[in-house]
């Protein structure tokens, strides 16, 4: 038999493993967006309009976003110098500075939709899927996101959001995973996960949900093993 065929066969049975889960529980950035280049400007220009000279290019924020959440990213940066220049508290105020230069980018429309996400979420409103939100990022960024980029009215279809700083331990660990399971009050095995990165997928796989991985510009090649399945992006499952 072609591989093509037994590809398609493949993820056609995922297809209907994905459609019989009773909830879905989405990243955000990668995931419904590519979104990091929005992050990697508003780091930069925050950084500029702090009077300090950092400047992340690409290849500085790939190694950079092995960390997950914005405030310990930064951290992770300044400490690469022998005596660190900011205080916690800097730091904080700084990536204040920078949610609000991303909202308003995002706000300006920088963020559209990857291909297939809103046909899967209209899919799953369909279906009567329970959708919800895991991500690292800050919640003022997610809901900037899905007002602009999904409309209200899709935006309501989330059931559960959690976000960056709603548990003690971001992404690679399960604490975000855990929150939204116990807010929806399923079993890891009701669910399923769609996730960007290799810290996304050991987050939901701790948690115990099965993970399908659409990959993203600033995650093409992480390690993939035990994902469900590994799509370039969610259209190629089709709803
Ligand atoms: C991705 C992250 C976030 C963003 C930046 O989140 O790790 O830190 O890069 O957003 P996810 P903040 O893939 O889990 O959605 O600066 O608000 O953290
Ligand atoms: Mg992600």
């Amino acid at each position: 038999m072609m591989s093509g065929t037994l590809e398609a066969i493949r993820v056609g049975g995922m297809r209907d493993l994905i459609a019989g889960a009773r909830a879905l529980i989405f990243d955000v950035d990668g995931t419904l967006a590519e979104t990091e280049e929005v992050h990697r400007r508003a780091f930069n220009e925050a950084f500029a309009e702090a009077g300090l000279t950092w400047h992340w290019d690409r290849g500085t924020y790939r190694q950079l976003l092995r960390v997950a959440g914005g405030k310990e990213r930064i951290r992770a940066f300044d400490e690469r110098n022998a005596i660190p220049l900011l205080t916690f508290a800097e730091i904080a105020v700084l990536h204040r500075a920078k949610t609000e230069r991303y909202t308003a980018l995002v706000a300006s429309g920088e963020c559209p939709l990857r291909p297939g996400v809103e046909a899967m979420l209209a899919g799953a409103r369909r279906r009567g899927q329970r959708l919800a939100i895991a991500t690292t990022t800050t919640r003022d960024n997610v809901d900037a996101l899905l007002s602009v980029a999904l409309g209200q009215d899709l935006a309501s279809l989330f059931e559960v959001i959690a976000a960056g700083d709603d548990v003690p331990r971001k992404k690679p660990a399960p604490d975000i995973y855990l929150a939204v399971l116990a807010q929806l009050g399923l079993a890891p095995s009701d669910c399923i996960a769609i996730e960007d990165s290799g810290n996304g997928l050991a987050s939901a796989s701790r948690a115990g949900i099965p993970v399908v991985i659409t990959r993203s510009a600033y995650f093409p090649d992480d390690d993939w093993s035990g994902a469900l399945l590994v799509v370039d992006d969610l259209a190629e499952i089709g709803y």
